[in-house]
């Protein structure tokens, strides 16, 4: 069953007037779902039967994404598939880095088996997460880690460093090796998007096929389009000589993608970065865009919700060498540092997009 407690935005609406009810109205609907270890079928780290009454919770960056609309779709399908019994969805409308907060504590209230969190800062959630911990919760952080003291798993989409390369790559062979270039990045504390700007640099500097490019200027957009779109604007403005732009994140490169498309510079200033096929088809098509890559985000909901049923019922615990299977995706095995990957990413172009329906 997936129920969505709350719609998003009645209860973004109210959270801040009234989360002590929220938080009463949460349990309530949670069917008191509270973790009693050996009740219903509840199996221990030993194992032993699956538990059938099992809540889960997604906490994306935030509601209004597309791309968390898709990764969603796959937690959803992939909770069931698993066995959970009850899956919501909440989470905020920006992805500023303490807005997920509130909505951690109300799933403590709640009794929630299994938390699945992709976090907009690292540590503003880590408290939060401790408590949902210590009332017996499973903490799975997704797309974009926590700090790794606060959860059992992260399932990463992609090997960060193979990500990042991808998009050096992309960029240079876009603008012929040669040039300035920029960052168009989503919110200044997203792990995910440090990570993979860090490795981004690091290639940058010491690959001698990139000696000839430079890196002029990181900016954010805040996973927010209209942002984007004005700090693509500016990028333009402040730096005539920009060859090209990387956007790490699916709003961000949309909104860039947007921009160029009607100035002066499509297809005189390259974009690359990670993007949804169903958001870039038209900009490739007509010029503006090249090449991007991205993975299959309904896989990492997918893999996340097999990952939180396998820990939900102590089949596994989060340490490297643990096994589970993500059903049709296959067994996964966790890595150092309670890692798991989903698969490798896939670049889109105007040869092959039309495979492509997310
Ligand atoms: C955005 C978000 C997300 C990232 C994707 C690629 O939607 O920043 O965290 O993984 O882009």
């Amino acid at each position: 069953m997936f129920t969505q407690r709350v719609s998003p935005t009645r209860r973004f609406g109210t959270l801040t007037a009234s989360l002590a009810i929220a938080a009463l109205a949460l349990t309530a609907c949670a069917g008191g779902g509270t973790t009693e270890p050996g009740a219903s079928g509840s199996a221990g780290a030993s194992g032993g039967a699956a538990k059938t009454d099992a809540t889960i919770t997604f906490i994306p960056k935030q509601l209004n994404n597309p791309y968390t609309d898709v990764v969603l779709g796959g937690g959803k399908e992939g909770a069931k598939a698993a066995g959970f019994a009850t899956t919501n969805v909440v989470g905020p409308l920006e992805a500023s880095a303490s807005s997920q907060v509130t909505f951690i504590n109300a799933e403590t209230q709640a009794g929630t088996n299994a938390i699945v969190i992709a976090a907009n800062d690292p540590d503003a959630v880590c408290s939060a997460l401790a408590e949902a911990r210590t009332a017996g919760a499973k903490i799975v952080a997704f797309d974009s880690d926590t700090n790794p003291d606060c959860r059992d798993v992260f399932i990463s989409q992609v090997v960060a460093k193979d990500v990042a390369l991808i998009q050096t790559k992309l960029i240079a062979q876009q603008i012929g090796g040669k040039g300035e270039i920029a960052i168009l990045s989503a919110t200044a504390n997203a792990t995910n998007q440090n990570e993979w700007i860090k490795f981004m640099e690091e290639d940058l500097a010491s690959n001698p096929e990139y000696k000839d490019i430079k890196l002029v200027a990181k900016v954010y957009g805040d996973d927010d389009d209209a942002k984007s779109f004005q700090e693509a604007q500016g990028l333009l403005q402040a730096h005539p000589n920009l060859k090209g732009i990387i956007s790490p994140t699916t709003v961000g490169i949309a909104a860039t993608a947007r921009y160029l498309s009607t100035s002066e510079y499509k297809g005189k200033v390259a974009l690359t970065g990670l993007g949804l096929p169903n958001e870039m088809r038209s900009f490739v098509k007509d010029g503006t865009v090249t090449e991007f890559a991205l993975w299959d985000p309904a896989q990492l909901g997918e893999v996340s919700a097999y990952a939180a049923k396998a820990l939900v019922d102590g089949t596994i615990t989060g340490k490297a060498g643990d096994k589970f299977t993500a059903g049709a995706l296959g067994e996964r095995t966790v890595e150092d540092g309670g890692l798991v990957i989903v698969g490798p990413p896939t670049v889109f172009n105007k040869e092959n997009i039309d495979k492509y329906d997310f």
